[in-house]
């Protein structure tokens, strides 16, 4: 997936290139040798880029990375309410919250018991996996991949009260 957007990104700036150099072109053009030639050339050349950035957009849309987390039915779903000032989670059809499947859909329905807070998991790298509001009254079902086995972190992401910051709950991903 990453490869495909670097792709799209590498042939946009290419596109971009091109059409800065074509503009400086065209300009030093004009003043040239008149306008009448570039005029043509930059009747299809509009056009032209439209059709290509309607194409690229057609191609990339369809590989989304978050269309292929909304059609993929989760391999687990995990209760998650946030309290002042630790996190409780609940796995739904189990007893007890085991160890979640690596690189399958997780969906986390999010919630909080009290106040405002902000549900963040990090892999064992430390690097943010995803994250969302956790709302008193409300659930925010948000999807991710855990590519990476091992120990998460789950962090408040929204300041919430005097003890905020030893918020930590943990995710085990095998
Ligand atoms: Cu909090």
């Amino acid at each position: 997936m990453l490869k495909i957007a670097g792709l799209v990104t590498l042939i946009l700036d290419i596109i971009l290139v091109l059409t800065t150099v074509f503009l400086m072109w065209s300009a030093r053009k004009a003043v040239e040798h008149g306008n009448k030639p570039v005029y043509k050339v930059r009747a299809y050349y509009a056009p032209a880029l439209i059709i290509a950035l309607i194409a690229i957009f057609a191609f990339t849309i369809t590989r989304m990375p978050y269309r292929a987390l909304a059609l993929t039915p989760p391999a687990a779903t995990v209760k998650v309410t946030g309290h002042m000032w630790y996190w409780q989670f609940e796995q739904e059809g189990q007893p007890a919250l085991g160890a979640l499947p690596k690189g399958e859909v997780i969906e986390f329905a999010v919630t909080a018991a009290d106040v405002n807070h902000g549900f963040g998991v990090f892999d064992p790298d430390g690097h943010i996996v995803g994250q969302t509001q956790a709302m008193p009254g409300y659930t925010n079902r948000v999807r991710m991949v855990l590519e990476k086995p091992g120990l998460y972190h789950v962090l408040c992401m929204e300041y919430c009260g005097l003890v905020h910051q030893a918020m930590i709950g943990f995710l085990t991903v095998e």
